[in-house]
């Protein structure tokens, strides 16, 4: 940290040896992203783009819970009751910004995820070279469940992942630990936390070829026995033929899924599905373009405002949604959103 920083800073951006460090320094927002964050984490990637003194970045989140919660969703929810529609373009237009500036950084950036890794954590991890997480890892794109839909490049990358399985993560907000995120193509490396801050070290003195020298084979994937089951009922071509499917399916993780896709917001199933399914045929630029411009949709809808008041501002965790089921979504008017 500078003398200028305050000690407050919540991204405090350091060089260590020939390593760019940033860290994610809420602690008690578990890392998640406000604007100013954003607009820090901006401005160190900048100034070490072009720095020959700096031949790598490492993200890492503080406070030893998480990497990154993901974004101030209850800023936006606040300016989307606001009305202040200006506030919520430049939350997600610079944050989508940052998202792409990691895919292009033309240097290895590496994060390091101990912890709570979810949506803006997830864009913040999964377009940089390497994704180095522990047994402690948690991931996932919870997004149905506030009514937005899987972002900063979830739609890009969930479609990429192997099968359905990232139309299963983006409808359901399931999670995945450690192992799974690496199995899932979502980490690349496995550590285990008794050497994540060696590992940190090492990359410091010898430069990212250590995270090769401390990845472990990750223990099997936990979702491996309903796998084929997640190709099935998630590769269909409508949210009603993926509950059909779940309905045919039967068993514990069929209705455990379906019990989940009826509790998320009904329309934001719709849209993220579309959505989703979109992005497997456009590039990130295109993915985080077209994200945006849903973003002014989704957050003037009502159920956007009412999930993040049900999960995240009181925290009854029952959410009102209009419509209340997936049967009374209007097809045409989610159609519309997506343009
Ligand atoms: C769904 C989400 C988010 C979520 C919970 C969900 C999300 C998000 C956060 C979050 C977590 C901790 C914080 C914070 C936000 O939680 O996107 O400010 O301190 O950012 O069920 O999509």
């Amino acid at each position: 940290m500078t003398a200028t920083e305050p000690a407050t800073a919540s991204v405090i951006a350091t060089r260590q040896g020939r390593i760019g460090h940033i860290l994610l320094n809420r602690p008690k927002a578990l890392n998640a992203l406000d604007l100013r964050m954003i607009r820090d984490m901006s401005a160190a990637l900048a100034a070490w783009r072009d720095d020959p003194g700096v031949h790598a970045v490492v993200v890492e989140g503080a406070g030893g819970r998480a990497f990154c919660a993901g974004g101030d969703i209850r800023a936006i929810r606040a300016y989307a009751l606001e009305g202040d529609t200006a506030a919520i373009e430049a939350f997600f237009a610079e944050e989508y910004a940052l998202n792409a500036a990691i895919d292009e950084y033309p240097k290895p950036y590496v994060a390091l995820i101990d912890g709570v890794c979810m949506g803006g954590g997830i864009g913040l991890s999964v377009h940089g070279h390497m994704r180095v997480t522990s047994e402690a890892g948690m991931f996932a794109m919870p997004e149905t469940a506030i009514a937005l839909f899987p972002d900063v490049g979830g739609t890009f990358m969930l479609p990429r992942l192997p099968g359905q399985l990232g139309m299963y993560l983006g409808l359901t907000g399931a999670r995945l630990n450690g192992a799974d995120a690496v199995h899932a193509g979502i980490a690349t490396h496995f550590v285990p936390k008794a050497d994540m801050e060696a590992l940190r070290a090492a990359i410091i003195a010898d430069g990212v070829a250590a995270v090769g020298a401390f990845a472990q084979t990750p223990p099997a994937f936990t979702m491996a026995p309903q796998r084929a089951a997640i190709d099935r009922c998630f590769g269909q071509d409508s949210v009603a033929g993926v509950l059909a499917a779940l309905t045919a399916e039967g068993g514990a993780w069929a209705a455990e899924t379906l019990a989940t896709l009826r509790h998320v917001s009904p329309s934001s199933v719709m849209w993220s599905f579309a959505a989703i399914r979109r992005g497997a045929g456009l590039s990130l630029r295109d993915a985080l373009a077209a994200e945006l411009r849903l973003t002014r949709a989704v957050t003037k809808h009502p159920d956007f405002a009412e999930g993040v008041r049900a999960m995240l501002v009181d925290k009854d965790r029952h959410p009102h949604w209009s419509p209340a089921t997936l049967e009374a979504v209007d097809a045409a008017a989610i159609g519309a959103m997506l343009g």
